[in-house]
């Protein structure tokens, strides 16, 4: 899955796809490059990021859907039911939600309605306060508790278990070990039955794990790391800005894992 935020202030990417024909340009690169799906946001969700209104998220993705002319396939990375329906209409198959169908009482109605993918994903808080001291007495078994209580919500809700994959959330209220132990530890998430998504892809922990206490991104080399290593453990779908590197690797690590 390639990421495309159409944001100014996205941690690693912030602005380079800002402009609706560079996104478009962007995803169809992607897609060249071997991604199966292109994720396409409006909402920075970095630690310390405020909420932007549906009309300003509209703004940012409707043009650069319109642009893709449903030729791509594509998921959209929103918590609000409005921005969901109007991509879905404009081609969009998955809905990447990281409230987990907390965000918007509405949302879970469009998606079952038009029997969309959806992914459902692990926050501890809100993006604007989830990184100050993030504390579990086992990570794994409360991430595991509340995706299981969220994919029950979902199918409650009339969503087609078999269109749901789940995700740990890494960086989502989490410190750099709990983002380890959360994929050191996959194989008891993928028990739940569903796919598994990872999205380490240029995240903080990467660039602390190599030395810098204060760094707000991680290298591609690193995230091609994080990314093998989720794979070996059981993801699926493995969510990532730099594509082409991620496709060679996952490649490569498929050919020799069998
Ligand atoms: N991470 C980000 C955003 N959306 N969705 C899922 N399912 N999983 C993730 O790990 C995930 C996500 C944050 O990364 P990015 O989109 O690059 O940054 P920003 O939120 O600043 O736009």
């Amino acid at each position: 899955m390639g990421v495309v935020n159409v944001t100014p202030d996205s941690f690693s990417d912030g602005g380079v796809n800002f402009d609706p024909e560079r996104a478009a340009e962007t995803a169809r690169r992607m897609l060249d490059d071997g991604a199966a799906i292109v994720d396409i946001g409006g909402e920075s969700t970095r630690p310390g990021a405020g909420p932007v209104s549906a009309d300003e998220e509209l703004r940012r993705v409707v043009p650069v859907l319109e642009r893709l002319e449903a030729q791509v396939p594509v998921s959209i990375d929103t918590s609000k039911a409005e921005v969901a329906s109007r991509a879905l209409e404009l081609g969009a198959e998955l809905v990447n939600d990281v409230t987990s169908l907390r965000g918007d009482p509405g949302l879970a109605g469009v998606v079952a309605d038009r029997g969309a993918y959806l992914c459902l994903m692990h926050m501890l808080g809100e993006p604007r306060t989830m990184q100050r001291d993030p504390r579990y007495d086992d990570v794994v078994a409360e991430v595991k508790r509340f995706l299981e209580e969220r994919l029950a919500a979902a199918v409650e809700a009339g969503i087609a278990e078999d269109r749901i994959c789940l995700d740990p959330g890494i960086g989502f209220g989490k410190t750099v070990e709990h983002n380890f132990e959360l994929v050191r530890r996959l194989d008891e998430l993928a028990a739940l039955g569903r796919p598994i998504l990872v999205g380490f892809s240029r995240k903080s922990s990467l660039g602390k794990l190599l030395g810098d206490p204060e760094a707000t991104t991680g290298t591609t080399a690193a995230s091609v790391g994080a990314a093998v290593a989720a794979y070996e453990r059981g993801a699926t779908i493995l969510r990532v800005h730099d594509v082409r590197d991620h496709v060679e690797a996952l490649t490569a690590a498929a050919a020799v894992l069998g």
